[in-house]
């Protein structure tokens, strides 16, 4: 009888499969364009975090407060610098979720090696997907007790 009442939730669990395989460009919140203002200075970057939604599209107007700057984002190959008084415009889509770090790619003084950011990438999709295999296991667990009443169970 056991493998029945299974193969009765097999729906179910393949239901639950699909919603955590499928795209997630499906789930993510429309896109949005994210314009930063990233002011460079001896010897941080502030804002020191970025956070964005994966898919944004990231327009970063890097500012220097003091001497010539450059900006280095890891994993997204971006790069520029920035003179004092002159601000530069990169701009790039987030396509990969997770933590990235900036830095600053000019040589500006004794600390220069410090002078690193945090771009975080959020994956847009994880609360979506926690709603959508609630309700499947919602549903399977009343499909499962209208079909297998644990009074006809007892029977078994
Ligand atoms: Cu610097």
């Amino acid at each position: 009888m056991l493998e029945k009442r299974l193969a009765a939730l097999l729906p179910f669990a393949v239901l639950a499969a699909a919603i955590l395989a499928v795209p997630l460009d499906l789930f993510a919140a429309a896109p949005v364009t994210r314009q930063v203002t990233l002011k460079a200075g001896q010897f941080a970057f502030d804002p020191p975090i970025l956070r964005v939604n994966r898919g944004d599209r990231v327009v970063i107007t890097l500012q220097s407060t003091d001497v010539v700057h450059g900006l280095y984002v890891d994993g997204y190959g971006v790069s520029t610098r920035v003179e004092p008084g002159i601000s530069k415009q990169v701009e790039f889509v987030a396509d990969r979720a997770g933590k990235f770090r900036y830095r600053c790619s000019v040589s500006c003084g004794n600390l220069h090696p410090f002078m690193i950011g945090e771009l975080v990438v959020a994956p847009n999709d994880t609360f979506v997907r926690a709603v959508g295999l609630a309700l499947v296991t919602a549903l399977a667990t009343l499909f499962y007790l209208r079909r297998f009443p644990p009074a006809e169970a007892a029977r078994e």
